[in-house]
């Protein structure tokens, strides 16, 4: 059917054999582009609009030939002309769209949506520099611009464009799509993304995320999450959100109306996903252009929107719930800041509990407006559910019990396991067929937890994945892993209620034990990556600390042999899909309550990792599936965590006093090591666990310490470990975002599937 040879021809006018990765890739990205130019957009006269403000999707190539049923076929005719797939892959870069669990749930969402054949879009913003590139320069994390726009082509113009109304001026949008075809169903649906006519990259200087951020008219597409930490900056994320959302309410209106609706039938034509509050403005918005600009009465407008959108809360974190002053909204968008008021005063009218109001000091709380005006309410796992459900928004769950539900994350296994892990696919297939491709079911695996054939085909498959990612570490960043080191992994951004400063603090214990001359069995090689908002200071001491103990134990030659650790430049999509396959060890290590749900934590457990973790978000659902021989838990629970944050419980002082701890965190500020690096970043940081630790890492850590060194004494069991990591494989069906999104539709979006 596909014939690369005779395109490697009329494209460069030679065999494909002696055409480079560069061009091979640019003859399959034609390729997907003309398969999925012939493929319908999936219909229906309900279509869902999941609207984020960060949508992660990763490079697109794989993923696309896996779901138009290409891939087999293009990997073999690769092979034959002597080109590597994987090799070709690494010529794509990636789009930065997005920044962490949030924004890659949405771009797993989307292959689901479109692989169920439910016709929905996502919808958002076309960041033209993306979140930014990350260097370690002097083992401390600079920020430059992504420039992922200028060097790939996968947007297509749909040739629409709307204006937006600002309080002081207008702007107007020009929208781009992306393909997202389903798997194996001959359809697509599409991810949809407004830019700004007039955008003026020449803002961005070459070397630094920093351009005026006054100039709105120019810069609002420029960057995810633009620094909010001047007034400037909180004031363009504003403006960034209200021209997301007005696009999409007009988009979504002018479609429905093309589809024949009458607007006042609008919610049988339309459901709103939104991704976390950052879209809640589309409330309002919906309401302004169905009263403003088609008559429609106020009441029954609300009655309208109020059937529409449906809430998606993915944090507990009081900082992360966003507040603006009404201020703000009625500078960027004065229409939208009245319509608040209204629906303020209209709430406050129903109930007169100051708990549940929408503006309170002149500060809107975006997640009451969502939760008073849409109609679903969900968390993004069971345990994250019920601290909504019991502490964080128990009021509302009072007044509206019928709208909250839980619907625990998921990963799409078309990219988690069949595209980043071609060994352990082919060894699942080998086993138990092929069914669970669409199925996700791999529990017939657990036919085979003592089947040393397939035990040992785990084995070989682990070892590939491993020289994949040693091969990726060595090009990336020039570091050489020892070939039989256990792979221990913590990626994720650094925040301090995930603890990567809790794991370096293992990792001091460890050199320091090693140092006393405690060989462990075999090489640890513990694996970080991920970025740090420019803003936030200690996770930037967080990533120093991490680069600093990597560099000082590098330089020991008593522990170099024993212990290493890595710290990935630039951790993004591609870099997870080398990464996690190959890791033995999964590190998700949050203080529980914190983490809503954790997703990496799905995709380790799916390519054979066993997890290390506290009781938090998903780890929770995981613990209960693959039982506690297969998992290794500790720490204090969620329950008790928020004793001590109702009672001010917690002291630190208390756990840092303790001669094993207190040798640990003073490592990180006696003279030799913080001559090596940033004595204020270390010094601000040790200050901080010694008296704050506001996420308790101290309190974890004596137990932490304790069950690491039980893992990896149990690793040098190999059999019982491999019998493990087989388990964990087997039981993450249940993780599949097909499941999940399987579940908002049944519950809230309704959609009709195309056959
Ligand atoms: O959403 C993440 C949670 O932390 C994870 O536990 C969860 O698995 C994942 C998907 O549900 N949240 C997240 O990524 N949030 C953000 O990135 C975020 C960004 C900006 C902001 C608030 C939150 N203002």
């Amino acid at each position: 059917m596909i014939n690369l040879e005779e395109r490697s021809q009329v494209a460069f006018g030679k065999p494909l054999a002696q055409i480079g990765d560069a061009q091979v890739c640019r003859l399959l990205q034609d390729l997907v582009r003309e398969h999925c130019q012939t493929l319908p957009i999936m219909e229906g006269k309900r279509r869902l609009y999941y609207v984020s403000a960060e949508f992660l999707i990763g490079r697109l190539l794989i993923n696309d030939l896996i779901n138009l049923g290409l891939y087999d076929e293009v990997r073999e005719q690769l092979a034959q002309a002597g080109h590597d797939l994987a090799a070709v892959d690494d010529q794509e870069v990636e789009p930065s769209l997005g920044n962490g669990g949030l924004g890659r749930l949405a771009a797993c969402f989307m292959d689901s949506v479109a692989t169920l054949g439910l016709p929905g879009d996502g919808v958002g913003l076309n960041y033209h520099y993306g979140l930014f590139h990350q260097r370690f320069v002097d083992n401390q994390q600079t920020a430059l611009p992504d420039e992922w726009l200028g060097e790939q082509d996968c947007l297509e113009d749909e040739g629409k464009s709307f204006e937006v109304q600002f309080g002081d001026f207008s702007v107007v949008s020009h929208l781009y799509s992306i393909d997202v075809p389903g798997y194996h169903n001959g359809k697509r649906n599409r991810l949809r993304l407004f830019d700004l006519e007039g955008v003026d990259d020449s803002l961005v200087p070459d070397d630094s995320i920093d351009f005026d951020k006054t100039k709105v008219a120019k810069n609002l597409t420029l960057f995810l999450y633009p620094d909010d930490s001047d007034e400037d900056g909180r004031l363009l994320r504003v403006y960034q959100q209200y021209f997301m959302v007005s696009n999409a309410a007009q988009l979504i209106v002018s479609e429905a109306v093309e589809r024949g609706s009458n607007l006042h039938d609008l919610p049988d034509y339309a459901v709103v996903q939104i991704n976390d509050t950052h879209p809640t403005m589309i409330i309002p918005e919906l309401i302004r252009i169905l009263t403003q600009e088609h008559g429609i009465d106020f009441e029954e407008a609300v009655g309208i929107v109020r059937h529409m959108v449906a809430y998606t809360n993915h944090t507990i974190l009081a900082e992360a719930l966003e507040k603006w002053p009404l201020e703000y909204l009625a500078k960027v968008a004065p229409k939208i800041a009245k319509i608040i008021e209204l629906l303020d005063q209209m709430q406050r009218e129903e109930h007169d509990d100051p708990a549940v109001a929408i503006i309170k000091d002149g500060t809107v709380h975006m997640a009451h407006l969502a939760i008073h005006y849409g109609f679903s309410v969900n968390g993004v796992a069971a345990l994250h559910t019920k601290i909504l459900e019991e502490t964080e928004l128990h009021p509302f769950y009072e007044l509206y019990p019928e709208k909250f539900s839980n619907k625990t994350n998921g990963i799409t296994f078309r990219r988690w396991l069949m595209g980043c892990n071609p060994d352990l696919t082919s060894l699942v297939d080998k086993t138990i067929g092929t069914d669970w491709h669409r199925t996700a079911d791999l529990t017939p695996l657990m036919a085979h937890v003592d089947d040393d054939e397939v035990l040992d085909g785990l084995v070989e498959a682990k070892g590939k994945a491993k020289a994949r990612m040693r091969e990726f570490l060595l090009t990336h960043q020039g570091v050489t892993v020892p070939e039989d080191a256990i792979i221990d992994v913590q990626v994720k951004r650094i925040h301090e209620y995930k603890r990567q400063q809790m794991l370096a603090l293992y990792l001091i214990w460890k050199y320091l034990d090693i140092k006393n001359g405690n060989k462990p069995a075999r090489p640890i090689t513990v694996v970080f990556g991920g970025k740090a908002a420019p803003a936030y200071t200690i996770a930037q001491d967080i990533i120093h600390l991490i680069l600093t103990l990597s560099s000082w134990i590098a330089n020991d030659p008593d522990v170099a042999p024993y212990l290493q650790v890595i710290m990935i430049e630039n951790y993004n999509v591609s870099a997870a899909e080398r990464v996690i396959p190959a890791a033995d060890i999964s590190e998700q290590i949050s203080l529980a309550s914190k983490e809503a749900s954790g997703t990496s934590n799905m995709k380790f457990m799916l390519n054979g990792a066993v997890t290390l973790c506290t009781l938090d978000g998903a780890n929770v659902e995981i613990a209960d599936l693959v039982g506690e021989d297969n998992i290794y838990t500790f720490g204090t629970s969620s329950r008790e965590v928020e004793r001590l944050y109702a009672e001010g419980a917690y002291d630190p002082q208390a756990y840092y006093h303790k001669p094993g701890i207190k040798l640990l965190v003073d490592f990180i500020t006696n003279p030799a090591f913080m001559a090596t690096g940033n004595e204020e970043r270390l010094r601000r940081l040790h200050d901080d666990m010694a008296h704050k630790d506001w996420f308790m890492a101290l309190l974890d850590l004596e137990e932490y310490i304790q069950v690491k060194e039980r893992v990896y004494a149990d690793y040098e069991d190999r059999g019982a470990w491999v019998r493990k990591a087989l388990v964990n494989v087997a039981q993450a069906g249940t993780f599949s975002s097909d499941r999940t999104i399987a579940q908002y539709n049944e519950d809230i979006w309704h959609l009709v599937p195309q056959k």
